[in-house]
């Protein structure tokens, strides 16, 4: 593919943006200053890195109770998202929402969701309003391997395809729902396989490859916005931390873990980057070290704004 400079660079700051906001997030969640449930996207970086970056910015996406990466890839606030994790009232929902509530309609981020499954539906109602009001938009579904087992994930492949919806599915099989791997939950081993039921494209992609997932999802939005129908596409991945910061993780080996770790999505493009001369090591040091800086400031603003007070504990509740 041949890509600017400039989106080259913009998706090695989103994969490190979202690494160095996960770091953080797993740094504060020990030290308990983050309440509820954090379930972190480390070494998923460029599945959402690589899709999000097909996408214009009102195009929409739904996301997953992992979203964190979905949200910063699609232009989520640093700042409002982390002051949000923290529960304080300058966040995306007030403080009242945490990780798995956060959305931005401006930015067309329809919403993470802690129901599993709950992306499906959602996206087909954006990709059928798009169609409807000519819009030229896409949608775009980010799901788990679990996910794909449920219902609603099935029957939003179905009316997508049989409505020919401008809809990409982007299934991350990172090989585990909760402590359940996936030879224990279905029967296929390439979940793309399941497209041919709908009669969508199905592609397999290595999701620790931010070019391939890239290159894949151009060609689905492409698709979408002719108005051929929806597509899937299988990013294989592998989460680096437990179901949830928390989680003893007793159902997977190390050696496992080690061999993914080997895989590590940003130091391959790095390399990559370099040996092109697109970016040099100082350029790249640079570039982690101002993000950190940003993340930084994010935690600082995060801190230092007020916890939502009782009073306003039944507003913005519609039922
Ligand atoms: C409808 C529903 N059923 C069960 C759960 C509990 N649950 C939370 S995450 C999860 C596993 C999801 O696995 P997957 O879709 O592969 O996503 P991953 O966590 O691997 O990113 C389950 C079963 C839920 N939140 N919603």
């Amino acid at each position: 593919m041949n890509l600017s400079k400039k989106s080259l660079m913009h998706m090695y700051e989103t994969m490190i943006r979202i690494r160095l906001f996960e770091l953080k997030l797993q740094e504060f969640f020990a030290a308990g200053e983050i309440p509820g449930f954090v379930h972190l996207y480390l070494g998923e970086e460029a599945v959402a890195t690589g899709a999000c970056t097909a996408l214009t910015d009102s195009d929409k996406i739904t996301s997953t109770h992992r979203g964190h990466g979905h949200l910063l890839a699609k232009g989520g606030d640093l700042k409002l998202m982390m002051a949000e994790i923290f529960g304080r009232q300058t966040g995306y929902c007030k403080g009242k929402g945490g990780s798995m509530h956060i959305a931005d309609m401006d930015l067309g981020i329809l919403g993470a969701n802690g129901i599993v499954g709950g992306g499906g539906p959602l996206s087909v109602g954006a990709a059928l309003a798009a169609k409807y009001q000519k819009t030229d938009d896409v949608a775009m579904c980010f799901f788990g391997d679990g996910a794909s087992n449920q219902g609603t994930t099935q029957e939003a492949l179905n009316m997508a395809s049989a409505w020919k919806l401008p809809l990409v599915f982007v299934n991350e099989n990172n090989g585990y729902g909760i402590s359940c791997p996936q030879c224990k939950s279905m029967a296929v081993v390439d979940i793309a396989d399941r497209a041919a039921a709908y009669d969508m494209p199905g592609v397999v992609v290595d999701g620790n490859d931010v070019l391939a997932v890239h290159e894949a999802v151009v060609e689905a939005v492409k698709r979408a916005r002719k108005g051929e129908g929806p597509s899937l596409i299988e990013c294989k991945t592998y989460r680096w931390r437990g179901h949830f910061e928390g989680d003893a993780c007793t159902y997977r080996c190390v050696e496992e873990l080690e061999e993914w770790k080997g895989k590590d999505p940003i130091p391959r493009f790095e390399a990559k980057l370099i040996e092109s001369n697109t970016l040099t090591k100082a350029e790249a040091e640079e570039t982690w070290k101002r993000i950190e800086k940003d993340v930084d400031e994010a935690v600082e603003f995060a801190k230092s704004s007020p916890m939502p007070s009782t009073s306003a504990l039944m507003d913005d509740v519609y039922a």
